[in-house]
């Protein structure tokens, strides 16, 4: 059935230092609990300069990526995969646009930010670059493979 082929799609979201200062950690996980995906890793974690530029490759000729790498090494950010139906896709709805001013009401950078180069919160764009991400930012057994085996408590 294809449409049971992506419920096993992993995506990377990243909240960036701005998100993590201002504390918006728990108001974040708890919109993609809500929207029903499973955590499957979670880290808080100081990037290193390698590693954002890395992530963030295929920006490297744009005029904003030094003040792009220092954003984001400027604290730590909280890595997470999050596991589910099109959860690519439905992420990156939930994100909202890139620039906070073209991102609707409801949408985490609508809600909670102004600006593009503080924009609380990284999801990736494709099933593609999701891989890539995930496995530049967590090894194998950081991830956790998990069942709802006690959903019989959950009413
Ligand atoms: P992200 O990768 O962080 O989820 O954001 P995105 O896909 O919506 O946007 P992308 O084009 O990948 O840009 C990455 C991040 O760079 C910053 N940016 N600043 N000053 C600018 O014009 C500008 N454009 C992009 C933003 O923090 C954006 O999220
Ligand atoms: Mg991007």
């Amino acid at each position: 059935q294809s449409g049971w082929t992506g419920v096993n799609e992993r995506t990377f979201i990243a909240i960036k230092p701005d998100g993590v200062q201002r504390r918006l950690v728990g108001q974040i996980v708890q919109r993609f609990e809500k929207k029903g995906f499973k955590l499957v890793g979670m880290k808080l974690i100081q990037a290193t300069e390698g590693l954002l530029k890395e992530h963030y490759t295929e920006l490297r000729s744009k005029p904003f990526f030094s003040g792009l790498i220092s954003y984001m090494s400027s604290g730590p950010v909280v890595a997470m995969v999050w596991q589910g139906l099109d959860v690519v896709k439905m992420a990156r709805k939930m994100l909202g646009e890139t620039n906070p001013a073209d991102s609707l009401p409801g949408t985490i950078r609508g809600d909670y930010c102004v600006e593009v180069g503080r924009n609380v919160i990284h999801g990736s764009d494709s099933v593609e670059s999701a891989q890539r991400e995930i496995s530049l930012w967590f090894r194998e057994n950081e991830l956790q493979c998990w069942e709802d085996t006690h959903s019989h408590w959950i009413y």
